[in-house]
């Protein structure tokens, strides 16, 4: 009980649509909620307090979070988890397959202290060889690599979600929603009721998602976001970003000057471990492409 007398009652936000809210309560019942202030952003994932009010809940207050994953450019955020704990990007075969994209995830991971998987998805396929040879710039940095074929078995992924709380990323068509109707037979069904309940109308597939797996450990969920074509990290800030690319931690401060930008100048520790191989060129000029984009950016939401 509250001060205030209220019966607040403790919840995880599941789906996020706009100013609407479905939280699930530590009853195992799931209501309607609206945000009472507007002082912050909701994101699945996050932990809030809530008041019974007619029709459904109003969200006193938002836990301090651990970690946030979300997507910036200079003009938009788009939030997609709280307190996650790992990004997983699936890939498929084809054409389509964005590699930037999935160095992209693995620097929102790092920059908040989560751990990087890559779900390596249609294995039956015979093009699957090619992408396991696109994959070794992840491999070669340390990321797991599990190879499945999700419309048969996600059994390869038990052990990566266990115990964790997992942001699922990946382009449209590399078989996301195929993995969270396996893991959560339930999640079928529930597109449809939260739509309805969040009024989203047909485009359920533009809210983010939140799925139990208390069947993998409690705690235990994912996140399913929408299918994204761009993974925007102008919020990161440039301190950060070097950071958050594994292989050149050990690189920093090795520089002549101290302000380096790891660009031309000399005694560059970094340029030096590109020249010899042991940084690849392209995370090299990831990290200052991603420099520019976070210059002159305002602070981030939260
Ligand atoms: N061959 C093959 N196709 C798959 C596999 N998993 C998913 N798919 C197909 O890939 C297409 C896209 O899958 P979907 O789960 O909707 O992808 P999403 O857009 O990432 O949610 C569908 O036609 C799936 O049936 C797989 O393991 N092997
Ligand atoms: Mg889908
Ligand atoms: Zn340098």
């Amino acid at each position: 009980m509250s001060a205030t007398g209220d019966a607040r009652q403790t919840g995880v936000v599941i789906a996020a649509h706009r100013r609407h809210f479905e939280v699930l309560l530590q009853t195992g019942e799931s209501i309607e909620c609206l945000q009472k202030g507007r002082e912050r952003q909701l994101a699945c994932g996050d932990r809030v307090e809530v008041v019974r009010i007619a029709g459904g809940g109003a969200i006193e207050r938002i836990a301090p979070r651990d970690t946030l994953i979300y997507r910036s450019d200079a003009f938009h955020e788009k939030l997609i988890a709280a307190n996650a704990t790992q990004i997983a990007g699936v890939v498929a075969p084809g054409l389509m397959l964005d590699e930037e994209l999935i160095h992209r995830w693995m620097i929102a991971a790092e920059a908040e202290h989560c751990r990087f998987v890559v779900a390596a998805n249609k294995r039956d396929l015979p093009e699957f060889v090619a992408l396991t040879r696109r994959l070794s710039s992840v491999t070669r940095l340390g990321y797991p690599v599990v190879e499945l074929a999700a419309r048969h078995d996600v059994g390869p992924l038990i052990p990566l979600l266990s115990g964790q709380r997992s942001v699922l990323v990946g382009q449209s068509g590399m078989g996301k929603s195929t993995i969270i109707n396996a893991l959560a037979p339930s999640a079928a069904t529930r597109t449809e009721e939260v739509s309805t309940s969040l009024r989203a109308g047909r485009h359920t597939t533009t809210a983010t998602t939140l799925y139990p797996l208390p069947q993998l450990g409690e705690g235990t969920w994912i996140v399913d976001s929408p299918g994204m074509k761009a993974f925007g990290l102008a919020h990161v800030p440039p301190d950060v970003l070097e950071h958050a690319f594994v292989e050149l931690r050990p690189l920093i401060g090795k520089c002549r000057f101290r302000d380096c930008r790891h660009d031309q100048e000399p005694g560059c520790a970094v340029q030096d471990a590109v020249a010899c191989g042991e940084v690849q060129p392209f995370r090299l000029a990831l990290l200052h492409r991603l420099i520019r984009e976070s210059a002159g950016v305002r602070s981030p939401v939260v």
